[in-house]
């Protein structure tokens, strides 16, 4: 029997629907979701999948160390508005694949539901393409800030051929960066300019960022509020050894220091983190500080103003090469209490070849971390972990 035109017509139509159904279906997990019979009946009978043996996660009975903010929960992990804070990253233009891989990285694990805004700073004008690909990233604030001439290259009075000879020399001893000039300036940069930039001028906190890093927990709560709300001032996840070779005198100029200026010293300070022997010795334990979270105004203030100034002055930074990190961490562990100091177990962080994993499954869990807790660096053989609990016991 023949089917009038229209009734095949339909029959075509429901015959293409439903094939796109079960290919779409087959295809898309959402879609199939969405429109699948059995979902919509097994739902309520569906049995979740439950771990019962992590407790469900309390920030506040992790991170909290006693400092009490009156009632309800602290300031750190609720409150919608911003601390007085920034990102900041020194970078290269060529860097700006790793640079984009980092913002990535802190934005899908904090900062997409904070915006905080970003400050990108460099010794050459920054190219089109790096603000291009950097801006897409965020619907933070950014700014893109160059380095005044002075703050960052080798100055005049540093004798070159003294300087020349110590990069000699430490390359013949086989150390990283050892006949780099421009690893030099960053180095002294670091320490000595990068807060009174114009563009941080108007934050109290930092985060430092740099190419190249991964986050590998999300954060449950404000790691600038929380530094504000507990006083703190200086923040690491990473401590390790320094190559005693990048910095010979730097331990007998910053003793020098401390003899001139005795009251620059804290009580109460982190001094066992540094030595071994109440001071003569350093151990060569450091803070990372390719990740620092910190607060601006201690290295703005009077004391570290002049212990810059201080070390600076005797060359250092060019005829060895001292870095940023040993700089800071000298400093933040001797003119300051060391409970002014903060370890941010919470922060998963890596920056190649080292990297900090909470070893808590608690805290793991909680921070949805990517990172293997067993390759964590907190107690390995190239660590100062030990170092720092030690002044606590
Ligand atoms: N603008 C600029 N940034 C630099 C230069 N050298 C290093 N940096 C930045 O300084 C930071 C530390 O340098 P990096 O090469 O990562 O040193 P490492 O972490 O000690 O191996 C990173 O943020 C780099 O992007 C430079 O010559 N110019
Ligand atoms: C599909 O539905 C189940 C529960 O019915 C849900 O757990 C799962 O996340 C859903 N998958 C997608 C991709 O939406
Ligand atoms: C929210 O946080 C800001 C910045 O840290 C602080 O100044 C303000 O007092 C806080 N407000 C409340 C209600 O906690
Ligand atoms: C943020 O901190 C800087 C440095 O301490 C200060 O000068 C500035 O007034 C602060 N801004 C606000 C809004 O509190
Ligand atoms: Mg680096």
């Amino acid at each position: 029997m023949a089917m009038n035109k229209p009734l095949r017509y339909v029959l075509f139509v429901l015959a293409l629907l439903l094939s796109l159904h079960f290919l779409l279906s087959a295809t898309h997990a959402p879609y199939g979701n969405a429109t699948s019979l059995s979902g919509l009946f097994k739902g309520a009978s569906t049995t979740k999948y439950t771990d019962t043996a992590v407790p469900p996660y309390d920030p506040i009975t992790v991170i909290n160390e006693g400092a009490s903010t009156g009632g309800g929960a602290p300031s750190w992990t609720t409150n919608s508005t911003r601390a007085n804070a920034t990102f900041v990253m020194l970078a290269r233009n060529s860097d700006v694949n790793g640079a984009v891989q980092s913002i990535r990285s802190i934005e899908d694990r904090f900062n997409r539901d904070h915006n905080y805004p970003y400050v990108f700073l460099n010794e050459e004008p920054w190219t089109d393409e790096f603000k291009k690909r950097i801006s897409a990233l965020s619907r933070a604030p950014m700014e893109f800030g160059v380095i005044p001439h002075d703050w960052w290259f080798q100055p005049d009075w540093i004798d070159e051929t003294r300087a020349a000879a110590g990069r000699k020399k430490m390359e013949d001893q086989g150390i990283i960066y050892a006949g780099s000039v421009s690893y030099r300036n960053m180095c002294r940069f670091n320490s000595g300019f990068f807060f009174k930039h114009e563009l941080l001028l108007k934050y109290r906190w930092y985060w430092r960022i740099e190419p190249d890093v991964k986050f590998h927990c999300t954060l449950p709560f404000d790691p600038f509020k929380y530094m504000a709300a507990q006083g703190k001032v200086y923040a690491f996840t990473i401590a390790l050894y320094e190559w005693s070779a990048t910095i010979p005198t730097l331990w007998d100029t910053v003793k020098d220091f401390m003899k001139e200026n005795p009251d620059a010293v804290a009580p109460d300070n982190a001094m066992g983190f540094l030595s071994e022997n109440g001071g003569q010795d350093f151990n060569m334990c450091h803070f990372w500080s390719n990740f620092e979270i910190a607060d601006l105004d201690f290295w703005r203030g009077e004391v570290y103003t002049k212990f810059f100034e201080f070390l600076d002055k005797t060359g250092g930074f060019y005829y060895e090469r001292w870095g940023d990190a040993p700089v800071h961490s000298m400093a933040a562990a001797l003119f300051l209490p060391k409970s002014k100091i903060h370890f941010f177990n919470e922060i998963g962080y890596e920056h190649p070849p080292n990297s900090h994993c909470p070893t808590d499954d608690t805290i793991w869990r909680a921070g949805m971390c990517s990172c293997d807790q067993g390759r964590t660096h907190d107690y390995g053989p190239y660590s100062c972990q030990h170092q720092w609990d030690r002044i606590f016991q």
